[in-house]
């Protein structure tokens, strides 16, 4: 299969898949020359997704594929699973677990600036929020921080603080709060360490993880996959990655521009 993001942030998706399905082989592919999606017009965000999922059909004809990214598949499943014979699963914010499990009846949304203001959104809300308070959080700069967390810098507990302020100017605040952008479950543990009451944070992995695991017709695969780990960009730009994919697991870093 193939799990698609704009860059690190899938990794999260990938994480979780790998739990319940260890043997899978993956690609991964990070939009690395794309990145970010968040503050990009939903055109060109839409036609990055398309190329990349071609090319990647192409080279690697893989059975399944994940956007793992918020940003891109709220607005491009669509035309991706017109263009492509296989499934595609797409990852939008859960906003229904969250309204599920709150017992303030407020939760909070923190996702990219894109997500936050998509259309699709305020659908899920509408559908799915039921009588819910939601307190929207869009941020471009988390994303950035969940990048260079991977590659093993430090995150500032100040700025994580301010990302996290608007959730608590309201009267209400929320108990749940959805992480609606891939790259945020990188850093749960520092959120909830700056967080001034206890949240319980929800990402969509596991639930992408089941549906992945009721697509894939053989769940049985018998022997250690050889997981790839794609990108768009110039090879520096995964040098300080490199620790961090080997301990996940990856044997071998590509480029996708390039000829194999
Ligand atoms: N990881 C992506 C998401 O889930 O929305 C977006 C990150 C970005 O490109 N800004």
């Amino acid at each position: 299969m193939v799990i698609f993001d704009s860059g690190v942030g899938g990794l999260s998706i990938y994480q979780e898949i790998k739990q319940v399905l260890p043997n899978a082989p993956v690609v991964y592919c990070s939009d690395t020359q794309g990145f970010p999606y968040g503050p990009k017009p939903e055109s060109e965000v839409i036609e990055r997704t398309s190329v990349c999922l071609g090319l990647l059909a192409e080279r690697y004809t893989p059975s399944l594929a994940v956007i793992a990214c918020n940003t891109a598949s709220t607005i491009s499943l669509p035309r991706v699973r017109e263009e492509l014979n296989f499934p595609v699963v797409g990852v939008v914010p859960a906003i229904k677990t969250a309204s599920e499990y709150s017992k303030s009846r407020c939760i909070g949304l923190l996702a990219t600036p894109g997500t936050i203001a998509r259309s699709y959104t305020d659908q899920l809300i509408q559908d799915f929020a039921g009588d819910c308070h939601v307190i929207r959080v869009g941020s471009s700069d988390l994303v950035q921080m969940a990048e260079a967390f991977l590659r093993g810098e430090k995150v500032s507990d100040e700025a994580l603080k301010n990302i996290l302020a608007p959730f608590y100017s309201d009267e209400q605040t929320p108990d749940a709060i959805v992480l609606g952008c891939t790259h945020f479950p990188l850093l749960t543990e520092a959120l909830q360490q700056v967080s001034p009451t206890d949240i319980n944070w929800i990402d969509s992995g596991p639930a992408i993880a089941r549906r992945v695991m009721s697509l894939l017709e053989s769940s049985d695969f018998e022997s250690e996959s050889q997981d790839l780990f794609v990108h768009t960009g110039a090879a520096c730009q995964v040098d300080s990655l490199l620790p961090a994919l080997e301990k996940m697991g990856f044997i071998d870093v590509v480029s996708l521009l390039e000829e194999p």
